[in-house]
């Protein structure tokens, strides 16, 4: 069985020290750049032959350190999901499946955010700017790839034709001689592109039009959670299919021990597609059309195969994130997908009917077609329908998805829907990124949570082990010095390393709540300010993430921050008991640096928005405490930890759900609480942009009037929260006992362990942990 995994983002970061991580050679590379220092020789000045001192030699040798920090990020993804996928290629090499990863080579990955006078800007990633040394092009495997034309008598007549350049890069389990592959699609546009231009004698505007065949792979689209329904958009994802589609029937017919002649029965116990949320969809009307067009099969047989090997993970509820592509330009780009969706959904639709008689309101809801407005091809539900299996990414989220969003498919066929709660790999989000508390361990229990991370049960008798708690809070200590030497350096920050590092890093979107985070800042300010000589918890808090460039909230949220940040920073009478810090372009390589510096970690999104969250795994395993709502894995974490080692705060989803229904009235809560109201009326009021009170009008209105994730209904209950997480920062030792049990109950969130269950039951296949023999070593 070989594994695809399908995937518009693969948000992979740095590739230099997560290699030698995974193929045992770290610590000889940088013993061997430390000597090839020393080797190199600084001549004495005016040294002659005849000089009698020895040449001089470097002190020091070269840092691998300073090697690995020019290495740019691949940025090849948004946040959460694109991160996912990166973490899953690195178990699925290291649990020893046969696993593909197909996406796109974009030229720009997600842009670089500078702040400028006081917001974001956006600068574009140029990231293969010097190359990328990781990557191989396979120009032998090139493909067409065709879009627009017209269908004539069921033929797809006069397309034009992209070519899609395939790069590999490497992607190896963790000590294991695994290496498995990830193939990146490049558009190229093919020489008779435009040919008409050529003959009309327009040679010069034929080669510039070349730009826009090879446009489709330029940019990625930075939308977290939110679709936006543009062409271009469409042929990334259908370039991407549609080339990834060949490769694998390439491969299925190719196959050393495959059919003699080709018989397609074999291909789902052979091929598993993974769908990383809908965007890769357009996989199933093309695996049918390949079929039923080329390969002339039947329906029945095509619709058999093509439903047994793929299946489709979901990763959002929000219904402003669901792909619903108008039928008019799916029509005109791919006019023969568009008959096969059409000729699914009759098919589909009928057995509905025959489930359900005469139930016409639940045909409409369960449409792969929507016809409301302008009609629209919903593709969670070409998904769902095209599918053996649809999984939720936490337990909470899997359960909302059969309840609501999904609930008429769910009664169809209950025995489709799964839960596979994320994981996150031990690898980069704790070897490489945290070597101070991996070694802490290591000592105590050895490495064989590397691979097993529910070793790390064996921690937590240690709670009681003074040497230990001291050994943890020292190298957490010494995170935080280096983050704090960072900031220093970068942005002349000076923060103070013994407070309390709260962070909140994450993009931003309202139903994350970075203003509900920010209201707390506020009242912790009017605190000091009512009381100076109060005692006083200090606290730094940092709050990190990119804004859509067009999502005029979120940029506006970040506004805030900074204004709130500039008043905070700069009042005498705060002193340094609190610090507001706006980290810029938080990706993954400032995550590696940021996270194991946390003491804290919010995650307070409105209970039911986040499908299940992978930030607040990487603290967890990194020993900060979690502030959090009942969403999510937040939720699953608790379970894992006991809820006295977790600040749980807020409405759980039975609650938000009531409240909806009752009717959210933010001006009840803004009269009912004080310190509430007064920062409120501080923001309105320009207190925080003296140079345009107005500025944050907007902001104001919305949590007044229009929020829809209910910030001031949770306000009272996370200010409490607050206050009980400061009281705990006061008794260290206690904090640090709860860090331990925190980092001791993370088992479960290991990648390792959410692959092995899509491989036992979703893909058919069995995990191995067995060690292949080195390449040059013969087998035994
Ligand atoms: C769709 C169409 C057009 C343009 C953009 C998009 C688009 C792009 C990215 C829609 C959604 C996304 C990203 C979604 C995402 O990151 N979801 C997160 O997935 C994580 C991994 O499962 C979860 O942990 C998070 O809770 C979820 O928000």
């Amino acid at each position: 069985m070989r594994v695809y995994y399908l995937s518009l983002e693969y948000y992979m970061g740095r590739t230099l020290q997560n290699t030698m991580i995974n193929l045992g050679i770290q610590s000889a590379c940088d013993e061997a750049l430390y000597q090839v220092g020393l080797e190199l020789d600084t001549p004495a000045p005016l040294s002659h032959p005849t000089d009698p001192r020895p040449p001089s030699r470097r002190q020091v040798g070269l840092d691998i350190e300073e090697l690995q920090d020019i290495e740019e990020d691949a940025g090849l993804g948004n946040g959460g999901l694109g991160r996912l996928a990166a973490c899953f290629l690195d178990s699925m090499a290291t649990i020893g499946l046969a696993a593909y990863g197909y996406g796109i080579r974009y030229e720009y990955g997600i842009f670089a955010q500078r702040i400028k006078n006081g917001g974001q800007t956006e600068e574009p990633d140029d990231w293969l700017r010097f190359g990328n040394p990781w990557e191989t092009a396979r120009p032998e495997y090139v493909l067409p790839v065709c879009m627009y034309g017209r269908v004539d008598g069921g033929n797809w007549v006069h397309p034009q034709v992209v070519f899609a350049m395939p790069y590999d890069t490497p992607i190896p389990g963790y000590a294991n001689n695994v290496v498995n592959t990830l193939r990146l699609w490049s558009a190229m546009s093919p020489s008779s592109f435009n040919l008409q231009f050529f003959n009309n004698g327009d040679y010069i505007q034929a080669v510039l039009d070349r730009n826009l065949a090879e446009n489709i792979s330029r940019v990625l689209y930075p939308n977290d959670n939110f679709f936006e329904g543009k062409e271009l958009r469409l042929k990334q994802q259908y370039f991407m299919v549609s080339a990834s589609v060949q490769d694998i029937m390439r491969r299925f017919k190719s196959a050393r021990n495959g059919p003699k002649r080709t018989t397609f029965e074999e291909f789902p116990n052979k091929v598993a597609i993974q769908l990383n949320d809908t965007h890769p969809s357009l996989a199933i009307a093309e695996l049918m059309r390949v079929f039923l067009d080329i390969e002339k099969l039947s329906w029945d047989t095509a619709w058999d195969i093509v439903t047994r090997t793929c299946a489709y993970t979901n990763h959002t509820v929000l219904p402003e994130a669901l792909e619903r592509w108008p039928v008019s330009m799916l029509g005109n780009m791919l006019p023969r997908h568009l008959e096969i969706i059409y000729d699914i959904n009759w098919k589909f639709l009928d057995k509905v009917n025959h489930r359900f008689p005469g139930d016409l309101e639940r045909l409409r809801r369960m449409s792969l077609v929507e016809e409301d407005g302008e009609k629209r091809v919903n593709m969670a539900h070409l998904a769902i329908v095209g599918s053996h299996a649809v999984n939720g990414v936490a337990a909470l989220h899997s359960e909302i998805i059969k309840r609501d969003i999904f609930k008429d498919f769910f009664d169809m066929w209950p025995e489709k829907f799964q839960n596979k709660t994320n994981g996150i790999t031990p690898r980069r989000w704790l070897l490489l990124c945290n070597p101070g508390l991996s070694d802490a361990i290591a000592e105590k229990i050895g490495e064989e949570w590397i691979t097993h991370l529910d070793e790390l049960a064996k921690l937590k008798p240690l709670v009681s082990d003074a040497n230990f708690v001291r050994t943890v809070q020292k190298v957490k200590q010494e995170n935080k010095m280096r983050v704090a030497q960072m900031l220093t350096k970068q942005y002349e920050i000076e923060v103070n390393p013994a407070s309390m590092f709260d962070i909140h890093v994450k993009r931003i979107h309202e139903y994350k709540r970075q203003l509900l985070n920010c209201l707390h800042v506020i009242t912790m300010y009017n605190r000091i300010k009512k009381d100076p000589s109060a005692p006083f918890v200090p606290r730094t808090v940092m709050v990190g993430g990119k804004a859509a460039p067009g999502y005029h909230m979120a940029k506006q949220i970040i506004r805030l921050i900074l204004a709130v940040g500039n008043i905070v920073n700069n009042d005498p009478v705060v002193g340094n008991k609190l610090k507001v810090i706006y980290l810029e372009n938080y990706r993954v390589t400032l995550a590696e640096r940021i996270i194991p510096a946390a003491d804290l970690s919010e995650q307070i999104s409105t209970a039911g928005t986040e499908a299940s969250g992978t930030g607040n795994m990487k603290f967890m395993l990194n020993g900060a405490l979690t502030i959090g709502t009942l969403d999510g894995a937040n939720i699953e974490m608790r379970e894992e930890m006991g809820e006295e080692n977790i600040f749980i705060f807020g409405m759980n989803v039975d609650e938000v759900e009531a409240l909806k229904a009752r009717g959210y009235n933010a001006h009840e809560y803004y009269n009912k609480l004080p310190e509430l109201r007064q920062c409120i009326d501080m923001i309105s009021s320009g207190y925080f942009s003296p140079h345009d009170v107005n500025q944050f009008k907007d902001v104001v209105d919305m949590l007044m009037n229009h929020d829809r994730f209910l910030l001031f209904a949770d306000y009272e209950s996370y200010i409490r929260c607050q206050d009980e997480v400061s009281k705990l920062y006061m008794n260290q030792d206690a904090w640090a006992r709860k860090a331990i049990m925190n980092i001791a109950s993370s088992g479960k969130f290991s990648s390792d362990r959410t692959i092995a269950e899509y491989a036992r039951e979703i893909w058919g296949v069995e995990p191995s942990m067995e060690k292949l023999p080195a390449p040059h070593e013969p087998r035994e």
